[in-house]
């Protein structure tokens, strides 16, 4: 910490003019300034210093000038990578710089600006003539550039933020007949809020190729009708034996991309991390519609494929040697020629868990060779699956199979749960998958998963729904119903709910039993039933400002038990029967015997002329719907006189 004192004096005088002969040194070409914010407007405005935005730059000069630690705003408009004809112009990031697209250019805040409203486009339409079918070989295609974007050797420093990249056609030679839209070589670009679209490639990755040591994340992000004559028409990605490729994704779209192989996505010795996605209507001409996965692993949670095609194989995902896990994902309406019209497994591995399989065309799950079969747990299987384990078979009932159209696989689609429906709290919370690109903002990605599909909460109630969404019940009733009670006996039963806020408890149909009263904070029933019966058809609703549960029950009140022994008594031979009398014991409520609906009564067979023994005497009659009764009856003796006084005496 002393070391300028180390310095020989001499030394120390000749440091100023080092720097100055450094600072002259420095091409006058680069001029020093701080990193801050240039401006972009298509074709540029003003002196074009991009300063502001009344001088910004064209993109295409604002990304040859940018430092590491610049931003670049991007005014809404259409830009292409040259104004020429140059079919290998494209527009290529750099590590340190952060390209953000969707400013109406007047923004002084990134904050400020809306990608979804101010288109930011990057197009690789030259000569602005496209029309008709997205493929390599449309003629109004042949002008346009062979990558719109690239990223090669970047690192994750480079940031694409918030544009539209369209009208790539990767139809050239080496390199350029691969990833129309964006070409990505041993780079690990972040890139955010970008629509591909309407890319094409000869080869592979219509809309993206990434290859070799390249491990972009990609989030907030949509492939929409991009094509590739051989694999990914939405996005290829490969390494090989030496240079894996890595790409996690998160809360992306894949849509109407079609290739031979993996319409959707085509990966080969990769590594997919995918988290939130929804796969539709992709299509493959062979195998694959929405995803093939060769060799490489594969992390696919919360997801849903709908209306994926495959002319051969595997509409929803074909794998072959790959493994994966497969969690909180649903395959519905997908298309297959042949077989595996969810899922292909090819010499694979998949972990299946809490997920869902439905109404897919060509079987659900088609594993090759037969008896290779996916390790599948907590899920629900069209027609089961005789392998794994805690499988369900029933209709998931999704909230419309087939939408407003009455067509199932098309957009429209809703395949969120049904109330009622079996995939309801139907998963194992231990396969909640993982935070994997941390949605939460929290910098742990190891914790469950926070939110679902639809952003909501991933976990609600006690147990994880089956597929991407997890239905919001909010308040749940999760007490048993209230057991039966006894006239006149203390009864309790407390109503149970799980719910974020407090809920207000009431009866809302029926009437309780008599005596009984809720507690509307507490969901306390008790007190002391004052009629017995069967009280039926109640409804208690449980219910705060973010929804209500309903529990419709009967209580049953038993009548209490009631004795009534007949008194024994005792006369002498030829005396009149004595009157006859009855003990209680059961009575609740302060009932007396004059409280019976109808009254006991006492019988002998003795007369009195009945010679000396013992006699009868039952009690019987007495009813009343509070009691249960139970007689027990008693003996009249009749005695001659001196037995009498011997059995009075004693
Ligand atoms: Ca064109
Ligand atoms: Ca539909
Ligand atoms: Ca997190
Ligand atoms: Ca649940």
């Amino acid at each position: 910490m002393y070391h300028h004192t180390l310095l020989p004096r001499r030394l120390r005088a000749l440091i100023p003019s080092i720097l100055l002969v450094l600072l002259t040194l420095l091409p006058a070409a680069a001029p020093l300034r701080s990193a801050g914010v240039i401006y972009v407007v298509p074709g540029g405005a003003g002196a074009q210093t991009g300063a502001d935005w009344a001088s910004a730059k064209d993109l295409q000069a604002a990304l040859q000038s940018a430092a590491s630690g610049d931003q670049i705003w991007v005014k809404a408009g259409t830009y292409k990578p040259t104004t020429g004809a140059d079919r290998s112009a494209n527009f290529q990031l750099k590590s340190g710089v952060a390209v953000y697209g969707g400013f109406a250019g007047t923004e002084d805040s990134l904050s400020q600006r809306d990608p979804a409203t101010h288109i930011s486009a990057l197009s690789g339409d030259l000569l602005g003539n496209d029309s008709g079918a997205v493929t390599s070989s449309n003629p109004t295609r042949s002008d346009n550039s062979y990558h719109v974007v690239t990223s090669n050797g970047t690192d994750a420093t480079a940031v694409l933020d918030g544009f539209t990249i369209t009208a790539g056609n990767a139809n050239g030679a080496s390199f350029e007949v691969q990833g129309g839209g964006l070409l990505n070589v041993k780079g690990q670009p972040v890139l955010r809020s970008l629509i591909f679209t309407n890319n094409s490639a000869v080869t592979s990755g219509g809309g993206m190729f990434n290859y070799i040591s390249s491990n972009p994340t990609l989030h907030d992000s949509s492939f929409i009708n991009n094509a590739a004559d051989d694999n990914g028409g939405g996005l290829s990605s490969s390494g090989n034996s030496v240079f894996t490729s890595s790409i996690t994704m998160s809360r992306m779209i894949f849509s109407g991309n079609t290739a031979p192989f993996g319409g959707g996505i085509f990966s080969e010795s990769s590594d997919l991390i995918i988290n939130h996605a929804v796969f539709r209507s992709n299509g493959a001409t062979m195998v694959g519609g929405g995803i093939v996965s060769n060799y490489g692993h594969t992390i696919i949670a919360q997801a849903l494929f709908n209306g994926n095609t495959a002319e051969s194989y595997g509409s929803g995902m074909a794998y072959y040697k790959a493994d994966a896990t497969i969690s909180q994902v649903t395959f519905s309406a997908n298309w297959s020629k042949n077989n595996g019209g969810a899922l292909v497994n090819d010499e694979g591995s998949p972990h299946i868990r809490n997920s869902i399989f439905w109404g897919n065309q060509g079987g659900q799950i088609y594993n090759f060779p037969v008896g290779n079969a996916p390790d599948v747990q907590f899920s629900l299987v069209q027609g089961g699956y005789i392998t794994g384990t805690h499988i369900l078979a029933a209709d998931p009932l999704f909230a419309d199979a087939d939408g407003a159209d009455n067509i199932a696989g098309t957009p429209d689609d809703d395949l969120r749960l049904q109330a009622g429906s079996p995939a309801i709290d139907a998963g194992s919370n231990a396969f909640i998958p993982s935070d994997l690109t941390d949605d939460n903002h929290n910098n742990d990605v190891n914790e469950t998963a926070p939110f679902d599909l639809d952003s909501n909460p991933r976990l609600d109630g006690a147990i994880v729904d089956l597929g991407p969404y997890e239905t919001q019940i909010k308040v749940r009733l999760i007490s048993t119903p209230p057991p039966a009670g006894t006239y006149g006996s203390s009864y309790s039963h407390t109503f149970t709910t799980t719910a974020v806020l407090p809920v207000t408890y009431s009866v809302t149909a029926g009437i309780l039993p008599p005596g009984l009263a809720l507690n509307a904070t507490t969901g306390l029933l008790s007190g002391i039933p004052t009629a017995a019966g069967t009280y039926s058809g109640i409804i208690i609703t449980a219910g705060n400002a973010d929804g209500s549960a309903n529990q419709t029950f009967a209580i049953l009140i038993h009548p209490a038990a009631l004795t009534i022994t007949a008194n024994n008594k005792i006369r002498i031979f030829g005396a009149p029967n004595p009157p006859l009398t009855a003990s209680y014991s059961g009575f609740v409520n302060g009932d007396t015997p004059d409280n019976l609906d109808t009254p006991a009564s006492l019988t002998t067979t003795a007369t009195i002329t009945s010679p000396p023994g013992g006699y009868p005497i039952t009690a019987s009659g007495a009813a009343d719907a509070n009691y249960d009764i139970t007689f027990i009856p008693a003996t009249l003796t009749i005695t001659s006189g001196r037995t009498y006084l011997a059995l009075v005496s004693r």
